[in-house]
């Protein structure tokens, strides 16, 4: 899918300040640092929609950005900041919590995973939480190009395995990395997928001007 625009819409602390929108939603949600913000801008193909850093917690917002005039990508706060403060975590669980479950026009949420890790407890109790929530989603591990393509293979195969042990279906999976571009074509070609289709623009009939010239 050809990105025409990618335009940065709010910066909302909880659900009833984002924006109403009837256009689709697609949400990223995972642990600080996997790489939520340098996903999206991968996938919009731009260095600085989404606002990255080495440091985790950099997003503290949801943020949301408008994508063809037609679609809409949502950065949300990472979990598992230790640093943040028994309360901030406490907001972001339910600010996030609240979104996620609320958000009328959310069609999908991608649940990053770091393929540079043995699975981690936090990150298969958020996709059981999902899964109890009734909400579709779908793992991403993000990173490849930081292990070899074995390594991921493996901490992908440990995640996977945990998913079945806990029952839990993630729709997709995928495994990129923000940085070769890895995984981009098959996310966008989903995302497509679960847009609206375009209705054929009816051809406007030529205009018979040969009266014009008999005049
Ligand atoms: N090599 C490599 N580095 C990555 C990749 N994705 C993210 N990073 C790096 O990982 C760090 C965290 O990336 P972010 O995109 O800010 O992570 P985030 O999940 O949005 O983090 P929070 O906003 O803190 O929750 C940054 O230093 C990125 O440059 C990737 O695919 N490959
Ligand atoms: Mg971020």
């Amino acid at each position: 899918m050809k990105i025409d625009s990618a335009r940065f819409i709010a910066s909302a602390t909880d659900l009833e300040a984002c924006p109403p929108s009837n256009q689709p939603e697609f949400a990223f949600v995972g642990r600080s640092n996997v790489g939520k913000s340098s996903l999206i801008n991968m996938l919009t193909n731009s260095k600085q929609l989404a606002k990255t850093s080495g440091t985790p917690g950099k997003t503290k917002l949801i943020n949301l950005f408008r994508i063809n005039n037609a679609w809409t990508l949502v950065d949300l706060p990472g979990y598992g900041y230790a640093k943040l403060s028994k309360q901030k975590q406490h907001d972001f669980n339910i600010h996030v919590s609240e979104y996620l479950n609320e958000r009328e026009n959310l069609k999908h949420i991608f649940l990053l995973v770091d393929s540079m890790l043995e699975p981690l407890d936090g990150d298969l109790a958020f996709a059981e939480w999902l899964q109890e929530c009734g909400l579709p989603y779908s793992i991403i591990f993000t990173k490849t190009d930081r292990s070899s393509d074995a390594k991921v293979k493996n901490h992908s195969g440990q995640f996977l395995q945990g998913c079945e042990a806990w029952g839990l279906k993630p729709h997709n999976t995928y495994s990129c990395s923000a940085k070769t571009k890895q995984g981009r074509g098959q996310i966008m070609k989903w995302i497509e997928s679960q847009l609206p289709k375009k209705k054929k623009g009816k051809t406007s009939p030529t205009i018979n001007v040969g009266w014009m010239k008999k005049r």
